[in-house]
């Protein structure tokens, strides 16, 4: 396509941010000098260390990744059952029950920030509810009075899918903070990462011991097994990487907000697209920027404007379609019936997250907000 609002290389929905190559060949000199490749080394410690002072959270402990974090947080409050969790997440946060053998038990989403909605979990606990397992979707805090409320009512364990969420504070105050537990997902396409890596959020010493066993396949000592525990330990390089991160994550969260700035100020005239805009207590990262499409407000389905994007070299996401309750595995479930999630159908249907990343030049934003003014009401966005 020849037009000037149309990318020279393929802009895809992230890119990872790097630290300077000499800082990392210097971090892997000191790995290489000390033989210390994993285990709770050095820079595990200190980088947990780190990460508590940043983001203002006691008891951190470190995992291989997310998703594995979120299967060891389930053992170690030793949920069983059924827990309520939302369709609308990626697949590793139902993923997570079904690997502990719980049955999950989708509930629907609220119109606002496509949170699990609390006004509809009551009416699917039963006697086998365990637990609830939201999720702070995109890093927006969820509503979570409300759903402390109905834990504390019906003796549910809480725990938090806080995979978007690094560094997202409300009032001041870490989202980190709230329920039993909450985990980080530290992939390559998180505003802070370690090529792969997670980390589990608890309250208190005990619980974290106990994490810590359970990711060290239970080992208490060097003799005693508590449980049988997972190997789910974070390496020395992947907690060098992610004290090298934390040193650039101010200016890297600063460039994620000019650019989300500007397109909440660029796309608010388009009829038809919406954007969420962060409440104005809450310091949000903008780990991503979803658009809502109204096909029949703008004239074009989200999937239209997926492929016409894609016709640019602007490559966005459809985060979160198709729906968790959507899958093979899952969609047999009662609760996965589309009648019980109207409105996660509507939003997986009109979703789709523009590239946001520190690295990504502003131009791009007014090429996609010049492509999509042009497009919306079948216009051209050419020449
Ligand atoms: N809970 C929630 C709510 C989550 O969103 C996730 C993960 C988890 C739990 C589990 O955490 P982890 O176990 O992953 O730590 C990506 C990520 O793989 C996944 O971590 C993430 N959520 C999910 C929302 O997005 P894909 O399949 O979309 O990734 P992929 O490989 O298509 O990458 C997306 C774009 O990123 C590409 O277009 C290019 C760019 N990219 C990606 C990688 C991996 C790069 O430029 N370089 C890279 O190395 O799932």
């Amino acid at each position: 396509m020849s037009s000037p609002f149309c990318a020279q290389a393929p802009i895809l929905v992230t890119r990872p941010f790097l630290p300077p190559l000499e800082e990392t060949t210097k971090m892997l000199s000191g790995i290489w000098e000390s033989r210390c490749l994993t285990n709770n080394g050095p820079m595990h410690q200190q980088f947990e260390q780190a990460l508590s002072a940043y983001l203002g959270v006691p008891y951190i402990s470190l995992f291989a990744n997310g998703t594995l974090a979120l299967v060891t947080a389930l053992q170690a409050l030793r949920v069983t059952g059924e827990v309520i969790t939302t369709p609308y997440s990626f697949a590793a946060t139902t993923h997570a029950l079904w690997w502990n053998n719980i049955k999950p038990v989708f509930v629907d989403i609220e119109p606002g920030y496509c949170h699990l909605d609390p006004e509809r979990i009551e009416s699917a606990i039963t006697p086998q509810t365990t637990g609830l397992l939201p999720v702070h979707v995109y890093g927006h805090p969820a509503p979570v009075e409300a759903y402390q409320t109905i834990a504390d009512r019906y003796g549910l364990t809480l725990l938090y899918d806080a995979a978007h969420a690094f560094g997202v504070r409300q009032q001041g105050i870490s989202v980190l903070t709230h329920g039993d537990l909450s985990i980080l997902s530290f992939h390559a396409t998180k505003v802070l990462h370690t090529f792969e890596g997670g980390a589990i959020i608890c309250h208190d010493k005990r619980t974290k011991t106990r994490i810590d066993f359970l990711k060290n396949f239970g080992f208490a000592d060097e003799t005693v097994v508590v449980a049988p525990g997972i190997n789910a330990k974070l390496n020395e390089f992947q907690a060098g990487l992610g004290l090298l991160q934390l040193k650039h994550i101010e200016p890297a969260i600063a460039a994620r907000r000019a650019l989300a700035e500007r397109y909440r100020a660029l796309l608010a005239d388009i009829p038809g697209i919406s954007c969420l805009h962060p409440a104005p207590e809450v310091d949000y990262n903008e780990a991503y920027f979803p658009i809502f499409i109204d096909a029949v407000a703008y004239g074009h389905s989200r999937d239209a404007v997926y492929e016409h994007l894609k016709s640019y070299n602007y490559f966005g996401r459809r985060y979160f379609y198709p729906l968790i309750a959507s899958f093979s595995a899952y969609r047999n479930l009662p609760s996965a019936a589309p009648a019980n999630l109207p409105m996660a159908h509507a939003k997986a249907e009109q979703v789709l997250c523009l590239p946001i990343y520190p690295e990504l030049e502003m131009v791009h934003v007014e090429n996609i907000e010049a492509i999509l003014a042009a497009f919306g009401g079948g216009g051209s966005a050419s020449g």
